[in-house]
């Protein structure tokens, strides 16, 4: 299905957000999409309107309605005051370590990942596994790319590890530097799309993001000295325009992903093992050596790898440990909160008395 607003869709507008729109929402408002987040504001720019506003939150005491890159706005067509945030198709989110409060939004509308290894040392399941998890928590297609395929004799081993190992995902290898090779990911990277990269450091974001933007735009790991000297720093939250007519969203904030509160992800990154679970005869199986457990029954019959039940359980362990302590944090912090407001009653009532 095309998106009817076809001016719109150059700016990554998709027929998800058509539904959004109430019958006179072009007339009275201008939409816009949220290109870049400034520290004094947001980089709105649409068909109609490209201009900066200051930061906006829809509703004051939920840090989730802040406007944040890739959000599609509406705007007063006067004033370019926004009037409502759509519907967010995707959304990657943090917690500031150290604080319970402060949500941090990191993007929203992103398509499609990259989860960018390369085919070599830093080629790992369990690395691939945990992007997964984070990448499906945010409600976003994955598709796994493997870089360096110039620099080993048999890239299809990495290839069909890969598949073996992540049954069902996409899997591209490419050499990052060359043009023809990265053409393979122009599929999610047309018209109305959104892509954005994660993965470990040096195995070739950058470079591919330059080949994608057709560029020189990101400093690679080479010339970054030079670039930390220089002039043009950029604010490093920004939607950058790809020749074949999407948008790739390039953020620092990617890389600080957590894995708290990515139940959902985990379910469905390890669909076999949540499906398996299920069958085991009692409901609070820990499979590890109770009767009838259907988990284990796989392993023995070896249609379940013993070291993805581990992979598993590490993943769901740690997502445990740091969605327990956000929530006790949060918690703690609620319980400091009435504590204090006690405190300031009882030192007024004194000061009356
Ligand atoms: N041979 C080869 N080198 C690559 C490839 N991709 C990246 N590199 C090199 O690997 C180094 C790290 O790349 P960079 O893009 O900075 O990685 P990042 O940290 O993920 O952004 C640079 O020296 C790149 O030139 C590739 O596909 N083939
Ligand atoms: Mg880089
Ligand atoms: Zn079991």
């Amino acid at each position: 299905m095309t998106s009817q607003f076809s001016d719109l869709v150059e700016f990554g507008w998709s027929a998800f957000f058509d539904t959004q729109l109430e019958p006179d929402d072009l007339d009275s408002t201008v939409p816009a999409r949220v290109m870049a987040v400034h520290r004094g504001g947001l980089s709105v720019v649409g068909p109609a309107v490209d201009t900066l506003i200051p930061p906006f939150v829809a509703t004051p005491d939920d840090e989730e309605t802040t406007a944040t890159v890739g959000d599609w706005l509406l705007l007063d067509p006067t004033t370019y005051r926004p009037t409502r945030i759509l519907e967010r198709k995707s959304l990657f989110k943090r917690r500031a370590a150290g604080t319970g409060r402060t949500l941090q939004l990191i993007a929203a509308n992103v398509d499609t990942v990259f989860i960018v290894s390369s085919c070599n040392q830093d080629f790992n399941i369990a690395r691939l596994e945990r992007y997964l998890v984070l990448v499906r928590e945010a409600d976003v297609t994955p598709v796994i790319v493997l870089t360096k395929a110039d620099l080993t004799e048999e890239p299809e081993d990495f290839t069909r590890a890969a598949v073996k190992f992540l049954p069902g995902l996409l899997v591209e290898v490419l050499d990052s530097r060359n043009p023809d090779s990265v053409a393979c990911l122009a599929p999610w990277c047309t018209s109305g799309q959104t892509v954005a990269l994660v993965g470990s450091s040096g195995v070739g974001k950058s470079t591919l993001i330059n080949t994608l933007i057709g560029a020189e735009r990101i400093a690679t790991q080479g010339i970054r000295e030079d670039d930390d000297r220089g002039r043009h720093t950029t604010s490093g939250r920004a939607l950058y325009r790809l020749p074949v007519g999407g948008w790739l969203l390039d953020t620092p904030g990617m890389r600080e992903l957590q894995l708290a509160n990515v139940r959902s992800g985990i379910d469905d990154v390890f669909a076999d093992v949540v499906v398996l679970a299920g069958e085991c005869r009692f409901s609070d199986c820990r499979h590890e050596t109770e009767p009838g457990c259907a988990v284990l029954a796989a392993i023995e019959s070896g249609t379940l790898e013993a070291d993805r039940l581990k992979r598993w359980r590490k993943l769901a362990a740690e997502e445990a440990h740091n969605s327990g302590s956000l929530a006790e944090r949060r918690a703690n912090d609620r319980a400091f909160g009435k504590m204090v407001k006690t405190v300031v009653r009882e030192k007024r009532q004194h000061n009356r008395e």
